[in-house]
């Protein structure tokens, strides 16, 4: 095969002076940044579903994007030519991951055998790729909300044939995942959730999705695969509701059906955004339960509603990110994964290295400045200073559960009025995250 990327060679790092806008600046694999090379901080992913299956259409046009590799065809052949284009973007890039849909990697036949067949015949391909480059699988899931099939939901379907189709699916992507070496599997509720709540009913749809999910872990420990699972919150889109609208309900769901020690949170910029949360809040949320998995790396635009999916360029939303993901110890399994796509207006092949570099690039300061935010401690020495009271004394006793109502109000009755409080500070923090910038 002819490469599909002639012009371009190896991504480098050429450091902050250069101007070769094909170059990392502050992307460097092998630099060792609190403790540990960037690659294995970040553990950058491409997703095949944009980079390689988006065609740039809109609700008003059709596709825009030139992929000469790509023959527009539905056959197994272009589905395997298209992995190796694939492959070669994604180690001339540099990136160490890669993250599929069943679908989007090979298409869909008459029937399901037809289709595990044709899944079966790609994966081959992707396998022989993966041992080639070197190039590793973050996680694959399933794509249960593109088939018409799917209408109603996949496992909260209100027709049971339905909830058994996307059983037999996501099994057999479990199971391709493991072939592959997988290190994780996700699943996102495409259209789990509901348009209106006149035709649904709510309980027996969640217990369905928990029904579901129990199910899934027992086919992973049935075929014996290691990797980590995530859930992947989003509150809207395509449905109005969706039920694993944010980090807080997706816990509240595992914890109430016996799920929590299964799961991760695969927590997306933009779904944060649409959540009217932002993403440094779901990632705190995940964190505090000890849930923080990986990271749909993307941005919203603060103009439109809707998931936008652009790549991420702000160095204040990478620094953010990033001083929350090393706060919880870094990743594990998880990576940052770039669920985001290239405009409708940047059609041309290259246009996904721009956009590519610039989002590991945007990480990449984003590690360093919250490595450099940490290492310098004051803004951590605040936060413990802030809660200082608690360390001893009143405070101590309360955290350690050893007091009354009716102890607290005597305290409070002989002393007559509580200690003075202290200013937050909200703006010199602002200005010290600012002196890093
Ligand atoms: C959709 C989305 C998905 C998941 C995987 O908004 O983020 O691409 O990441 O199904
Ligand atoms: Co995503």
């Amino acid at each position: 095969m002819k490469p599909a990327f002639p012009s371009i060679q190896r991504i480098a790092y050429e450091g902050v002076n250069s101007k070769n806008s094909l170059a990392f600046k502050h992307y460097n694999a092998e630099e060792i940044v609190a403790g540990k090379a960037m690659r294995d901080h970040l553990r950058f992913a491409v997703v095949y579903w944009h980079s390689f299956r988006g065609t740039g259409s809109d609700p008003f046009g059709a596709g825009t994007m030139q992929r000469p590799w790509d023959d527009g065809s539905q056959s197994v052949r272009n589905a395997q030519r298209r992995v190796r284009a694939a492959f070669e973007f994604i180690s001339k890039l540099g990136a160490p991951y890669y993250c599929w849909h069943d679908r989007d990697v090979a298409p869909e036949g008459k029937t399901l055998a037809e289709t595990n067949r044709n899944l079966d015949a790609v994966a081959e391909v992707l396998k022989a790729e993966q041992q080639r480059t070197g190039i590793k699988l973050l996680w694959g899931t399933a794509n249960l909300f593109s088939h018409p099939r799917y209408v109603h939901g996949a496992s909260t379907s209100c027709n049971a044939e339905i909830f058994a189709y996307a059983a037999a699916q996501v099994k057999k992507a479990l199971e391709v995942t493991h072939v592959l070496g997988g290190a994780g599997y996700t699943f996102w509720g495409g259209r789990e959730g509901y348009q209106t709540l006149l035709n649904t009913d709510l309980k027996r749809e969640q217990e369905h999705l928990a029904k579901f999910l129990h199910l899934a872990v027992a086919h992973k420990q049935a075929i014996g695969f290691k990797g980590q699972f995530y859930i992947e919150p989003k509150p809207k889109e395509p449905t109005k509701h969706q039920y694993d609208s944010d980090a807080a309900a997706c816990l509240n769901f595992l914890r109430e059906y016996d799920l929590l020690p299964h799961f991760k949170l695969n927590i997306e910029t933009n779904h944060a955004t649409l959540a009217g949360h932002t993403v440094q809040h779901e990632l705190e949320v995940a964190g505090a339960a000890g849930a923080l998995g990986s990271i749909d790396a993307n941005t919203g635009d603060e103009l439109l509603g809707w998931d936008t999916d652009q790549f991420p360029t702000n160095i204040y939303l990478t620094t953010y990110t990033m001083l929350t993901v090393l706060k919880y110890g870094g990743f594990k399994t998880g990576g940052v994964n770039f669920d985001a796509k290239v405009r409708r207006e940047s059609f041309e092949p290259i246009d996904l290295f721009y956009a590519h570099i610039g989002g590991m690039d945007a990480f990449a300061r984003g590690l360093k400045i919250a490595a450099a935010i940490r290492q310098d401690g004051r803004l951590a020495e605040f936060v413990m200073q802030r809660y200082a009271s608690w360390d001893a004394g009143l405070g101590a006793k309360i955290e350690a559960g050893k007091t009354t109502f009716r102890e607290l109000e005597a305290y409070v009755l002989k002393r007559g009025e509580a200690d003075a409080n202290v200013s937050g500070r909200q703006e010199y923090l602002e200005n010290l995250i600012n002196e890093f910038i």
